[in-house]
């Protein structure tokens, strides 16, 4: 007969199975599904419409849209959300995009950013008052701008003064990927040039963009997000029609010299656009939009009700100290 003393001897007793918290975190994350939000910012026609539409069709839910070769996109006339419902391997993705319209067709473009601040400042609003609230949700539902990708002419010179000021004012309150759109009308040559320019110039402006260098969190992080901030703007293109092209069906845009594949990294770089936010950094910009900018707003707005209720406070204070006065003084009692 075995003793009790012989069978616990053959059980590794210093392991605890803290390990297995990896596979309960994947099993709720996997149940709860996961939600991303995308908005698209930029000046009229520089097809940000266009690029959504790429993202949809492209690998990312190449099964969930239905083909429709023969609808043009319109011109966006408002702010719009977009949800599709992504599966893959089992895990649940709920991708919402933003479309905006473009501004710039004014003579005057002053304030053109208001309506997308406003926007992005009333998700953080309806997600705080969800979460001040006594009776809160289990899980409050997201709809806080994650990331802005910001469209920038392909002019090839530098960037406009709007652009400047729009990205500098979006850069404090969101992530923001700027892109280099329509990035088929520059040779290979004038793109490095216009990428780098536009990389000088950003950091000559103070304009933080995602990845930021602050909130890199190690050694290892700094390296990857080095690399792709020598990358920004990503230069892309950006299209709904698909081709076959050697057999193959691709997504592109048909010229008289050729088809470009906008998927292709040797003919553009929305590829790399679309890892970044999907496969490599979404849980990244989700945190930094909900421990920086969300909180940002928090504490702004809790401060500013703070500030109103003290001042509050002070009145009562004031009018009751002077209530007591006039009742020393005269001895009828004060209307307030
Ligand atoms: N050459 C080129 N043309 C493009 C590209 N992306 C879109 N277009 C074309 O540009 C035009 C405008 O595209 P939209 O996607 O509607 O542009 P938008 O930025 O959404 O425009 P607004 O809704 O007015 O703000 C369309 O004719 C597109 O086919 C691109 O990468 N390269
Ligand atoms: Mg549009």
């Amino acid at each position: 007969m075995q003793l009790l003393s012989e069978v616990t001897a053959s059980i590794d007793f210093s392991y605890v199975g803290i390990d297995a918290i990896l596979e309960q975190m994947r099993r709720k994350a996997m149940k709860q599904g996961f939600e991303f939000n995308i908005m698209v910012v930029g000046q009229s026609g520089l097809g940000k419409s266009t690029l959504m539409n790429t993202l949809f069709k492209s690998k990312v839910s190449r099964k969930s849209v239905q083909p429709n070769p023969e609808e043009r996109i319109p011109k966006t006339i408002e702010i719009k959300s977009i949800s599709h419902d992504i599966e893959e391997k089992g895990v649940r993705m709920k991708l919402t995009v933003i479309d905006t319209p473009g501004f710039g067709d004014q003579i005057n473009n002053e304030n053109c950013w208001q309506p997308i601040m406003k926007f992005i400042n009333d998700q953080y609003e309806a997600y705080l008052q969800e979460e001040i609230n006594i009776d809160r949700k289990k899980r409050i539902p997201d709809s806080r701008v994650h990331c802005c990708i910001y469209f920038i002419p392909p002019t090839g010179h530098c960037l406009r003064p709007l652009d400047v000021e729009f990205m500098r004012r979006l850069s404090k309150v969101v992530n923001i990927v700027p892109v280099i759109a329509k990035a088929d009308t520059l040779t290979l040559e004038e793109r490095d040039y216009f990428k780098q320019t536009i990389r000088e110039e950003l950091r000559a402006n103070g304009i933080d963009v995602y990845p930021q260098k602050e909130f890199d969190e190690d050694a290892e992080d700094r390296m990857i997000n080095d690399k792709i901030r020598e990358m920004i703007p990503f230069a892309v293109v950006g299209s709904d029609q698909e081709y076959q092209v050697n057999g193959k069906r691709i997504l592109g845009r048909k010229t008289k010299w050729g088809t470009i594949e906008v998927e292709n990294i040797a003919h553009c770089e929305f590829a790399y656009l679309r890892d970044l936010l999907i496969r490599t950094h979404m849980q990244n910009i989700k945190d930094i939009t909900g421990s920086i900018h969300y909180e940002t707003y928090r504490v702004r707005r809790l401060n500013e009700s703070n500030g109103h209720s003290q001042a509050q406070n002070h009145t009562l204070t004031h009018v009751f100290c002077l209530h007591e006065h006039a009742h020393m003084h005269t001895d009828t009692p004060l209307m307030l």
